[in-house]
């Protein structure tokens, strides 16, 4: 049987709403519902795996750091990019998906 769709795939399907800030033909990037920075968006493949360590083609993965770069850029000079795997590292949508975070006066405090 077909899996659910994830939060994130009803959002790509405009399901639900979101404030897309890129899209192409294999990703999105969303902002972030309850943003942890000044700046923080989403970048979220099309093709869904629900962590990063599913994904095993270095091209797929280095499309998704190139396109979460490529974001980020976009909106800042500076930036973070995190990805939360697992539930114990603090996952909560299981749809892989990088963190921008960004915006800072001057830098964050480090962590
Ligand atoms: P993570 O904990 O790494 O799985 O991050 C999930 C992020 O998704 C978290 O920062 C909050 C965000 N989020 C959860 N629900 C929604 C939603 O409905 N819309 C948007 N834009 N973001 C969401």
């Amino acid at each position: 049987m077909d899996n659910p769709p994830t939060l994130f795939e009803r959002i790509i399907a405009r399901e639900l709403p979101s404030d897309i800030v890129y899209e192409d033909e294999r990703f999105i990037a969303i902002r972030d519902i309850a943003p942890k920075a000044p700046l923080h968006l989403l970048v979220i493949p099309k093709q869904v795996t629900a962590r990063v360590d599913e994904i095993t083609d270095p091209a797929e993965m280095g499309e998704l750091w190139l396109t979460a770069v490529k974001v980020a850029r976009q909106h800042a000079a500076d930036f973070r990019l995190v990805v939360n795997c697992g539930a114990g590292a603090g996952q909560m949508v299981f749809h892989t998906h990088v963190h921008i975070l960004a915006g800072w006066d001057g830098a964050p405090e480090s962590d």
